[in-house]
């Protein structure tokens, strides 16, 4: 018999509940909160160890003037993407709608208002799903301990303040907002929270991280899935879920838990300084370079979640619209070898990614081939091949691997004639 009691609830849904999400493929992600008027780093409350008082300042500025959520839930949906997820509270402790459980909110800048209700309704207008970032962390609750991340560490009045701080009082303040999220906010299709480190001390004596215990995590799924009971969760609360999230990063291959595939989902900045705010000297990635992403993501079995970060005044930033609209331009022409698409069982050839769905194999050419492309093990199986931009058709010959004279073992050869995605009719 296998002992439970240890291992930790797993608040998996079936899979026939995840599979919008796994089909979705694409989905954007936005940071904003008072960060944005700092414009260096979301984590810049505790990069630069500023007071309460100090971070007021960027409150104080946020005005949020040219606020359009419409405009950027469209220029997500022309972009491809299929859900959206947002920051309702990042560690920083802001709020970016009006909870009744704080007046650390929006409510509280110049913006003067609930942001968070027109942005979901202006995504769910569009037809995405939605979904909210919310953070475990909070370095503006009184109640929340100052452990090895938070900005007031090196404080010795702090220190000792903190043996006054009940995190449990934080938990009930969490579970609170949680609630009024999910009741208050529609339909909310994700969860995404952020995050734990059971293990993560930085050396301090005194700082023991922070996991499932600390946020009472078993209730407050179960109280969101209460509310909400189709909703995805990620596992950063410390309990497995329905998908892990690599960071910054996408696996080398296909996740798997013995033979199943694990679900999971790469999140992204589109810029390159690791920020997932707002920085006016952000330097972006280029639009083939996010399309050649998504592709490799899905062509190992995940989703891309891909950071936008909109200014203080509400704008996103002209080439952040503009890489939008290049990743939207492939996606009109390439939609059908990204959603409901996933790998496909053979080594893919040099340069190439492969993605697939029953009977269509997508062969992504991600640079030039030199005159001919090869694709092993493909001999005696294609049944038409064609690019999928345009589908006119490509021509390939089958080599047969026996022969003993060609080096190269090469099965098919197919003229070059762009590069691009070539879309293989298999039995
Ligand atoms: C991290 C956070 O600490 C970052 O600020 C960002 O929100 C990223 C998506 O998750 O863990």
């Amino acid at each position: 018999m296998t002992d439970t009691s240890t291992s930790p609830r797993s608040f998996a849904l079936p899979p026939e509940q995840v599979q919008w999400f796994t089909e979705a493929r694409f989905g954007i992600f936005i940071h904003w909160g008072v960060y944005a008027v700092a414009g260096r780093h979301e984590w810049l409350k505790t990069r630069e160890r500023l007071t309460t008082e100090q971070y007021q300042a960027y409150l104080d500025h946020f005005e949020a003037d040219r606020y359009d959520p419409a405009q950027w839930a469209r220029a997500a949906r022309q972009a491809g993407a299929r859900y959206m997820v947002v920051t309702s509270k990042h560690h920083d402790g802001f709020c970016l709608w009006g909870s009744q459980l704080t007046d650390y909110t929006a409510m509280q800048t110049p913006a003067g208002r609930d942001l968070l209700r027109p942005l979901l309704d202006a995504f769910r207008n569009e037809g995405l799903r939605v979904g909210l970032y919310h953070s475990l962390i909070d370095w503006h609750h009184p109640e929340f301990p100052v452990d090895s991340l938070h900005p007031q560490r090196d404080d010795e009045a702090f220190r000792l303040a903190e043996q006054g701080r009940d995190i449990r009082k934080y938990a009930a303040y969490l579970h609170g907002q949680v609630r009024e999220l999910l009741s208050e906010y529609g339909k909310i299709d994700i969860l995404w929270f952020d995050f734990s480190y059971p293990k993560w001390n930085h050396g301090y004596a005194w700082s023991q991280g922070k996991g499932r215990e600390d946020w009472q995590a078993e209730a407050l799924l179960a109280a969101a899935r209460e509310l909400q009971p189709h909703i995805l969760m990620n596992n950063r609360a410390d309990l497995p879920a329905d998908f892990v999230t690599p960071e910054q990063q996408q696996p080398m291959t296909r996740l798997m838990e013995g033979d199943r595939p694990v679900i999971w989902e790469s999140c992204v900045t589109m810029g390159t300084s690791g920020s997932w705010t707002y920085s006016p000297d952000e330097q972006y990635l280029s639009s083939e370079d996010l399309v050649k992403l998504l592709i490799d993501v899905v062509s190992k079995g995940g989703n891309l979640l891909l950071n936008v970060a909109p200014d203080a005044r509400g704008q996103l930033p002209e080439p952040v619209l503009d890489r939008l609209v290049g990743i939207g331009r492939w996606m009109d022409l390439h939609g059908a070898s990204i959603y409901g698409s996933g790998p496909a069982d053979l080594p893919a050839a040099t340069d190439c990614r492969y993605t697939s769905k029953p009977g269509r194999l997508y062969v992504h050419i991600l640079s030039w081939p030199l005159g001919f492309l090869h694709l092993p093990g493909l001999a005696g199986k294609v049944q038409f091949a064609r690019f999928l931009h345009d589908h006119s058709q490509v021509l390939y010959q089958e080599i047969d691997a026996s022969r003993t004279d060609d080096p190269e073992h090469v099965d098919n050869v197919v003229p070059s004639v762009l590069p691009g995605t070539l879309s293989l009719k298999l039995p």
